[in-house]
C-alpha cells in the first residue's frame, strides 16, 4: 500500500541505516529520487525517497506509554519510542492492549512491591503506567464483571523475561483472589510455591539465560463465584530431556543436581555425592556455579517450597535419591566384555557407581547391570538375550537416566496439581501461559520444530484476536470499515500438522518403518512438498528442509528427527524400576495394560505434542486473551544496552509489527478531536472562529484541507496511513520552516 506524502526541505525523517536500523535527521535537499539528510549524529546521508519515513518532530522526548498514541505508527517510530522509554527505566509500553516488556536486567526498586499491587488494584486500565499488574488486574476484573474466563499469554525469546513476568501475574492474581487459610496452606500459597519447585527441576543455565525454563507451562487458576481462588492446575509441555546427559560449555544441567551436591553434609553423605566435578553428567562443561546464586541456599529453599506444595519428607527423600542415582548412573563406563560385542562396567569405580545407583534406586544391582548391557528379544518361539557393545550400553544408560528424570518431572507436576486441588465447581479461570518463543538457530532440530509450531499456532490466535479488536474499535466509534486482508498462516499450519500428509504425519510414518532413515524421510518431504510455497529444500543439503515461518525462514536438520520423535521405555528399564523396593520409583513406572504394550511399540512425541497444543488452544479460545510480549534488549544479559536490530526482530516474531500492520491497513492514526484541532488548527484558523465544538471544528478542518478517506468517529478522528504525514507537512509549510516544497511519494509503510 503506497500513500501520497510530502517530503520537503526541513522535514524530519527516518532513514534506513545498516548499523542502527534507523537514523533520524532533517532533510536538506530533495532531488528526483534522492534526498539528502543531515542526521542528528552529525552524519549526512543520501537516501532514496522510497526508504524514508516521516518523523514526528513533536513526539515527547520521553516517549508515549501507548504506541497507538504515536502520530506515526511505523517501525522506526515504534523502536524510538521503546528505546527512549527504556533509557529512562520505563520498561513497559502498551500497543493498544498488548503489553511490551523490555527486560531491564536489573532489579528496579519498588516496581514490584506490595504497595505497587495496591495501586493497581481497581485502577482503570491505562490510568497508571503500563505494568503486568495492570494486565492481571484487567483480566481479573473482566472475569468478575463479565463472567468470562481470561488468559494471559506471555511470549518472547529465551531470556526475555517471560517467567519473571508470569510470576508477577501469579502474585497479583493471588493477591486479588487470595484468602488466608484457616489451617494448612492456602491454595494461592501452593500455586506460588510451585514456581521454585518446578524451576529447580525444570530450569537450567543456558547461553541465553542463567535461569532458562526448559519446558512450557500453562497455569490455570480457578475462581469461585466471589472471585476467590478455589483451585489451580498446571500443565507443562516438552521438557528438554537431552540436557540430563548432555551439556555443553558454558551451560549447566538442571539446577537440582547442583543444589543436591551443595546440600548439608548429612544429605551429601547419604546420597554419596560430593563435588559436582566428579560427575560425568555435570563435568562435560566447565560451568558449575551461577553468579549471585548459592546452591546450598537454593537446596533449602527448594525443600521448603516442596513442603508448601504438599510433598512429604519421605517423598522428597525419594526424589533426591532418584536425582542422585542419575548422577551415579552417569559415571558408569563400559568396556568390552568376554563375549563378542558384549560390555561390562569398566573398572572398580564404575562398579561402585553401579552399586550406588542400584542402592539409591532400591533395585537389584545385577538386574541394573543387565538392563544396561543386555537386551532380551522375544520371538514367537524363543527368547534370546543379546549383548550390547560398550557404546550401545552407554546409550542405554543415558536413556534410563532421561526416562527417570522426565517421569520424575511429570510426577512433580502431578503431585502439585493433586495437592492444590481442582475446583470442580469453579466458575471461571484465568490461565497464564509461559511458553518458549520462536527459535531460529544455526542448527535447528526437532525441538525447534515443535517450538516453532507452537508459535505458529499462537500467532494465528493472536492475529485473529488483534483483528477482532480492531473491528470492535471501529464498531464502537461507529465508523464504516470494510474488511481488510490480513496474513493468515493457516497454510504453514497445514504443512506441519495436516492429517494425513503433513510433516508430523510423515515423520510418524517414517518412525514406524524400521528401514527409514533421516535421508528417506527428507526425500519424502521433498517429494510431497515440492510445490508448497512455505516449504523449500536448501540447495546445498540433501537432508535439511526450510519452512518459511511467519517470523522468518528456519532451516531444520533432520538427522535426529526420527530418534527424537520416538517415545518409548526400554522394556528392561521398565521391568527393573517397576520392581524397585521404593514405592516412589516403582510408581514412576506403572504397569502398562497388556494390549497397549504389545500393539503400540512406538508413541510419537510430535503427535502427542500436537494434541496437547490443540487442547491448549481450545482452552484459550474459550477465554478472553491478554498479551504480554517480552523483549530481550541485548544478548549480553546486561542492563542499559538496547540493540535496535535485535529488538526489531523480536517485535516481528512476537507479532507486534503484524498487529501494527493490521491497524495500519485500516486507520492507524487516531486523534481525539481535541488533540486534532490543537495540532492542525493552524492549517485553517478561520474554522475555529466563532463558537464551535471540537467535532465540528475537526470536520471543517478536514474539509478545508481537502483530505479524503478519513473517518469521523464518536470520540476521535481516524486517519488513513500517510495522512498524518501530509497534514504535518502542510503544517510545517505554514509554520514557514520550508522554502521549497516538492510533492513526493513516500514509501508505503508496509
Ligand atoms: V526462557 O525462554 O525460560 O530461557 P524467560 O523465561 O523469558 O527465558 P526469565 O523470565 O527467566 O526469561 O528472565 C531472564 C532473566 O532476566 C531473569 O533471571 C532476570 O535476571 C532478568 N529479568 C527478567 N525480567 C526482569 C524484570 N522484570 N526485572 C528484573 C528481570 N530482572
Ligand atoms: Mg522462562
Amino acid at each position: 500500500m503506497t500513500f501520497p506524502g510530502t517530503i520537503v526541505v526541513g522535514s524530519h525523517v527516518w532513514a534506513e541505516d545498516p548499523e542502527v536500523a534507523w537514523i533520524d535527521g532533517e532533510v536538506v535537499e530533495v532531488n528526483d529520487e534522492e534526498i539528502k539528510i543531515n542526521c542528528e549524529s552529525g552524519k549526512t546521508v543520501i537516501a532514496s525517497t522510497s526508504n524514508v519515513f516521516p518523523k514526528d518532530s513533536e513526539a515527547p522526548p520521553c516517549g508515549v506509554d501507548d504506541m497507538t498514541k504515536l502520530a506515526y505508527l511505523h517501525e522506526p517510530g515504534v523502536l524510538q519510542n521503546l528505546r527512549s522509554r527504556y533509557d529512562m527505566n520505563e520498561i513497559y509500553t502498551y500497543t493498544g492492549s498488548i503489553l511490551i516488556a523490555v527486560n531491564p536486567f536489573q532489579r528496579l526498586p519498588h516496581l514490584y512491591d506490595n504497595h505497587m499491587m495496591e495501586q493497581y488494584k481497581g485502577a482503570g486500565f491505562g490510568e497508571l503506567s503500563p505494568h503486568p499488574f495492570a494486565i492481571a488486574d484487567a483480566a481479573y476484573r473482566q472475569m468478575i464483571n463479565e463472567g468470562i474466563s481470561q488468559s494471559i499469554l506471555v511470549s518472547g525469546e529465551s531470556g526475555a523475561g517471560k517467567t519473571e513476568s508470569t510470576k508477577m501475574l501469579m502474585r497479583y492474581l493471588a493477591y486479588m483472589g487470595g484468602r488466608a487459610a484457616a489451617e494448612g496452606r492456602s491454595v494461592e500459597q501452593k500455586v506460588l510455591e510451585s514456581n521454585p519447585v518446578l524451576e529447580a527441576f525444570g530450569n537450567a543455565k543456558t547461553v541465553r539465560n542463567n535461569n532458562s525454563s526448559r519446558f512450557g507451562k500453562f497455569v490455570e487458576i480457578q475462581f469461585d463465584q466471589r472471585g476467590r481462588i478455589s483451585g489451580a492446575a498446571i500443565r507443562t509441555y516438552l521438557l528438554e530431556r537431552s540436557r540430563v546427559c548432555q551439556v555443553s560449555d558454558p551451560e549447566r544441567n538442571y539446577h537440582c543436581f547442583y543444589m543436591l551436591c551443595a546440600a548439608p553434609p548429612e544429605d551429601v553423605e547419604r546420597y554419596k555425592l560430593g563435588n559436582p566435578r566428579m560427575f560425568h553428567y555435570l563435568n562435560q562443561t566447565n560451568c558449575y556455579e551461577l553468579d549471585a546464586v548459592d546452591d546450598s541456599k537454593e537446596y533449602i529453599a527448594t525443600r521448603r517450597a516442596m513442603d508448601v506444595v504438599g510433598i512429604s519428607t519421605d517423598e522428597q527423600d525419594a526424589i533426591f535419591r532418584a536425582v542422585a542415582a542419575i548422577l551415579h548412573l552417569g559415571n558408569i563406563e563400559f568396556v568390552k566384555g568376554n563375549e563378542t560385542d558384549s560390555s561390562e562396567p569398566k573398572d572398580e569405580k564404575s562398579r561402585f557407581h553401579l552399586r550406588t545407583a542400584s542402592e539409591l534406586f532400591m533395585c537389584d544391582e545385577k538386574s541394573l547391570e543387565d538392563s544396561l548391557c543386555k537386551r532380551v528379544i522375544v520371538t514367537r518361539d524363543e527368547t534370546i538375550t543379546k549383548c550390547l557393545d560398550p557404546d550401545s550400553a552407554a546409550v542405554s544408560r543415558d536413556a534410563l537416566a532421561k526416562i527417570v528424570y522426565s517421569r520424575l518431572f511429570d510426577w512433580l507436576v502431578n503431585k502439585i496439581n493433586n495437592s492444590i486441588g481442582q475446583d470442580p465447581d469453579s466458575r471461571y479461570l484465568i490461565g497464564v501461559l509461559d511458553i518458549y518463543g520462536f527459535e531460529s538457530f544455526k542448527t535447528n532440530s526437532f525441538e525447534q520444530f515443535c517450538i516453532n509450531l507452537t508459535n505458529e499456532k499462537l500467532q494465528q490466535h493472536f492475529n485473529q484476536h488483534v483483528f477482532k479488536m480492531e473491528q470492535e474499535e471501529y464498531t464502537k466509534e461507529e465508523i464504516d470499515w470494510s474488511y481488510i486482508e490480513f496474513i493468515d498462516n493457516q497454510d504453514i499450519l497445514d504443512l506441519i500438522e495436516k492429517k494425513p500428509g503433513g510433516i508430523i504425519a510423515l515423520l510418524d510414518e517414517a518412525c514406524m518403518f524400521p528401514r527409514s532413515t533421516h535421508e528417506t524421510f527428507a526425500q519424502k518431504l521433498y517429494q510431497t512438498f515440492k510445490d508448497h510455497k512455505r516449504f523449500s529444500k536448501p540447495k546445498l543439503s540433501r537432508t535439511d528442509f526450510t519452512i518459511c515461518h511467519y517470523a522468518g525462514d528456519v532451516t531444520y536438520q533432520t538427522e535426529l528427527f526420527l530418534d527424537k520423535n520416538k517415545d518409548y521405555v526400554v522394556a528392561e528399564h521398565q521391568a527393573l524400576l517397576r520392581a524397585s523396593r521404593c514405592s516412589f520409583v516403582s510408581g514412576l513406572f506403572p504397569l502398562l495394560p497388556e494390549e497397549s504394550s504389545k500393539t503400540s511399540k512406538f508413541s510419537s512425541i510430535g503427535s502427542r505434542f500436537k494434541q496437547q497444543l490443540q487442547a491448549l488452544l481450545e482452552t484459550l479460545s474459550a477465554t478472553e486473551p491478554h498479551y504480554i510480549r517480552c523483549v530481550k534488549p541485548n544478548n549480553l544479559l546486561k542492563p542499559a544496552i538496547f540493540e535496535n536490530y535485535n529488538v526489531l526482530q523480536q517485535l516481528k516474531c512476537g507479532g507486534v509489527m503484524e498487529a501494527i500492520r493490521i491497524s495500519c491497513a485500516g486507520y492507524p492514526t487516531r486523534k481525539t478531536f481535541d488533540e486534532f484541532v490543537s495540532r492542525f488548527g493552524i492549517l485553517a484558523p478561520d474554522v475555529l472562529e466563532g463558537r464551535c465544538d471540537e467535532v465540528t471544528a475537526s470536520k471543517r478542518l478536514l474539509e478545508k484541507v481537502g483530505l479524503e478517506g478519513h473517518q469521523i468517529g464518536k470520540t476521535k478522528v481516524f486517519l488513513r496511513a500517510g495522512q498524518m504525514a501530509e497534514l504535518d507537512a502542510r503544517r510545517s509549510e505554514v509554520l514557514g520552516r520550508s522554502a521549497c516544497i516538492i510533492q513526493r511519494k513516500v514509501r508505503s509503510y508496509y
